[in-house]
């Protein structure tokens, strides 16, 4: 930790915490996003401090390597080709060099992760050979691996382990009963099973969810409460704001009040105290001073670069100005 960081517990202590608690319910999650603000940023720091340096963000890059025409129905998505009005025209798998050559390009930039999406229901087998030469590929340049290709089947998870995968990003997206209102073309139980996949494989669980899709403020809770109460937590927790583009059917959606999404990324934080709490998609509609309280109420990793998937991305260099005004800094400019 750097001088004038103060640690909530001293090293030791961090080493003989408890397990975090799998057992979290809705109404649990739901009173503490109800607590008084102030309240709720101590416990949600305590909690933050007690494993992690409170001035350090994990930065992560994505790279959309199958773009667009995916059959799912996920009514957020400008990749559907249910509705890619959008603007997002398909294209086919990159090839394996022109990954690469994006891979090398977030390393010299600071990436300590390099995450790569697919617009696919589930992988097809052949296109799994090219994704396990990238994951190959992008772990020999000194980059941990993430990939989101979908559902994946517990054969599909061991080649990717086998591959030297890292991560596996699939979100339950929202709460079991909002979900419907969403998605009709795979199941909450879908996702749970790919999850149970991933994890049997002994690859790291990168899950999270989107807030901003009409959700009321139960289904926030049920969807934090559901990612807190899987078998073990995901390590890693994307919380996306939603990204209104237009042509979906949620282009239009409520915009979220930036106060209500630091509590539920401090709901996150709290309930899966040793994960990393991403604060995903969406910054390039928050104010700095919006990510700093996100940043305050523990969220530690952020996607890095000017592009998500398909959708602007903060400029890496307003990141870069951000935490140095924060007197933050990434994983690696300390080891
Ligand atoms: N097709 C794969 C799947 O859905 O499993 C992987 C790619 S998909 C784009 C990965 C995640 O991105 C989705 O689960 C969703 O949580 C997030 N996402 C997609 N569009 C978004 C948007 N407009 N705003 C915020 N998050 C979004
Ligand atoms: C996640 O939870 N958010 C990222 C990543 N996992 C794959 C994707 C955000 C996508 C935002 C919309 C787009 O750029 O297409
Ligand atoms: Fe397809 Fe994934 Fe977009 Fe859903 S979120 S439409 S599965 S690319």
């Amino acid at each position: 930790m750097p001088d004038g960081v103060i640690p909530a517990t001293s090293p030791h202590h961090a080493a003989s915490l408890p397990q975090p608690r799998t057992d979290w319910t809705r109404d649990e999650v739901a009173a503490l996003i109800a607590l008084p603000f102030p309240e709720l940023m101590f416990q949600a720091q305590s909690v933050h401090r007690a494993r992690f340096d409170p001035t350090e963000i994990q930065i992560s890059t994505l790279l959309s390597i199958k773009t667009g025409g995916c059959p799912e129905d996920c009514a957020y998505c400008p990749q559907s080709a249910m509705h890619e009005d959008g603007g997002v025209k398909a294209s086919r798998l990159m090839a394996v060099e022109a990954v690469l050559k994006e891979a090398r390009a977030a390393r010299d930039a600071g990436a300590a992760r390099f995450c790569m999406g697919a617009a696919w229901r589930s992988p097809k087998e052949h296109d799994l050979d090219t994704v396990c030469a990238m994951i190959e590929g992008v772990k020999g340049l000194g980059l941990e691996t993430c990939v989101t290709l979908g559902m994946l089947d517990d054969r599909q998870a061991g080649r990717l382990r086998d591959a030297g995968l890292d991560y596996y990003n699939h979100n339950l997206d929202t709460s079991p009963e909002h979900y419907g209102a969403i998605i009709s073309t795979r199941t909450y139980q879908d996702r749970l099973d790919t999850l149970a996949h991933v994890r049997d494989a002994g690859i790291n669980v990168c899950c999270g969810g989107i807030v901003g899709m009409g959700e009321d403020d139960s289904d926030r809770a049920g969807l934090i409460a559901s990612l807190a109460s899987l078998p073990k937590h995901p390590e890693s927790v994307p919380i996306n704001l939603l990204v209104r583009v237009a042509g979906t059917p949620l282009a239009q959606a409520e915009p979220v009040d930036p106060i209500d999404f630091v509590r539920i990324i401090a709901a996150a934080r709290i309930t899966m105290p040793a994960s990393r709490v991403r604060l995903a998609a969406g910054r390039e509609d928050m104010t700095d001073e919006a990510q700093t309280l996100c940043f305050l109420a523990g969220a530690n990793s952020i996607f890095y670069g000017e592009k998500l998937l398909t959708t602007p991305n903060p400029e890496a260099s307003r990141d870069a100005r951000l935490l140095a005004r924060l007197g933050m800094h990434t994983s690696l400019s300390q080891h």
